[in-house]
């Protein structure tokens, strides 16, 4: 059947595996100068700082990381919560630069009883501050607070919002206020850089904090959250993994098989997640001098872990654990040997074998007690 506007038909998101394009991946281990990287000091030395400025400047945008100074302010200290189990700590996190200031409101439970300082997973909420309740009248499998008490970690959470409100028209009143020179600028930073930037800065914070331990802080991030999870720990290595949850396109999918959402759509509904010049690589993906597998990359050595949904193809299972399967060689600078299978593994049948993980969970586009279980695991596996 031909279709009545042939034009829309050629911008259809593609589903059908037999028309993903032959296409060839830019090598994460070779210098733009053409020379191969064979140990971990070219790599930390030249090519990580180069594929990090590839990444700042075609997608993400900068991270500037200078400020005036910053106030915390703990703002709630409960030691009775979730029936004497943990401590509820609201910490009013307040950075300045240039006579402006942006606030995050950190919300941070951590074991009571715990021996000694606890590991934590740090949350980037995108959706409802409702899933995130601190008083724990509302719970929700988004941010099961209790499950990861019960287990031994200290669960923490930030809403986007604070940092940059999700939304093309009022994204700038947030972070971008204290830098706004990163408006004018096509490698400027934007929202999912803002939401990044907010990680970073709530990571300050724990390593300030005795309840915890700074050394074991697992970003987690789900869809857009889950973008901003993996740009956080690639910016910023005190973080000792990265959990990036149905992250789908420019998360840890890759962009060149332009399967379910590609670059053209995200820069159409969401101009205001990745910097400017981004739109250079509306539909020319094979352009872009990285993929995401080099994104992934970068989190190396540390422990990474992407999911996918299975009725979530959208945001491209497969081409999730490929980016995975394509960040091995640089594991192996290190001396680890992940061993991903050729393919990927069967819906709720988790690989947990640390430093690269992943499953395919049976359903819907979300992050459930499900992934959760898995990500407690999965910390415990390192
Ligand atoms: C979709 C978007 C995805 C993903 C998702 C979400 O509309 O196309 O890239 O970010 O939203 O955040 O749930």
């Amino acid at each position: 059947i031909l279709p009545f506007f042939p034009f829309l038909a050629a911008k259809a998101q593609n589903y059908d595996e037999s028309k993903v394009p032959s296409y060839v991946l830019p090598d994460a281990l070779k210098m733009v100068s053409g020379k191969k990287v064979r140990n971990q000091k070219t790599w930390e030395t030249k090519r990580r700082p180069e594929i990090l400025k590839l990444f700042e400047d075609n997608i993400y945008g900068q991270m500037p990381t200078a400020y005036d100074s910053v106030r915390r302010m703990i703002v709630s200290d409960d030691g009775a919560a979730m029936g004497g189990k943990a401590i509820l700590k609201q910490v009013l996190i307040e950075i300045f630069r240039n006579q402006k200031s942006v606030k995050i409101n950190l919300v941070l439970f951590v074991p009571s009883k715990a021996a000694a300082p606890s590991p934590v997973f740090l949350l980037i909420n995108n959706r409802g501050k409702d899933n995130t309740d601190p008083t724990r009248i509302k719970k929700s499998e988004f941010w099961p607070a209790e499950m990861l008490i019960d287990s031994g970690f200290a669960i923490a959470t930030f809403h986007v919002d604070d940092l940059a409100p999700d939304n093309k028209d009022t994204y700038m009143n947030g972070v971008l206020q204290l830098y706004p020179e990163q408006l004018k600028m096509d490698n400027g930073m934007k929202a999912i850089g803002a939401w990044a930037w907010g990680a970073n800065r709530v990571m300050d914070y724990f390593e300030k904090d005795k309840d915890l331990d700074a050394k074991k802080v697992i970003i987690v991030g789900h869809s857009r959250g889950g973008k901003a999870s993996l740009w956080a720990a690639a910016q910023d290595q005190r973080f000792a993994a990265c959990v990036t949850n149905c992250s789908g396109n420019s998360g840890a999918a890759l962009a060149r098989r332009q399967f379910g959402e590609r670059i053209s759509r995200i820069n159409t509904s969401f101009p205001h997640w990745f910097n400017n010049n981004y739109k250079k690589f509306n539909d020319k993906e094979n352009l872009l001098p990285v993929d995401q597998h080099m994104l992934i990359a970068l989190v190396a050595p540390r422990p990474i872990y992407a999911t996918n949904a299975s009725k979530d193809l959208w945001a491209d299972p497969k081409g999730t654990f490929l980016a995975l399967k394509n960040a091995e060689s640089t594991y192996a600078l290190y001396g680890l040997h992940p061993d991903l299978p050729a393919s990927p593994p069967g819906i709720n049948e988790p690989y947990i074998i640390p430093p690269i993980a992943y499953h395919i969970r049976d359903g819907e586009h979300n992050m459930t007690a499900y992934d959760w279980a898995n990500f407690i695991r999965f910390a415990r596996s390192f």
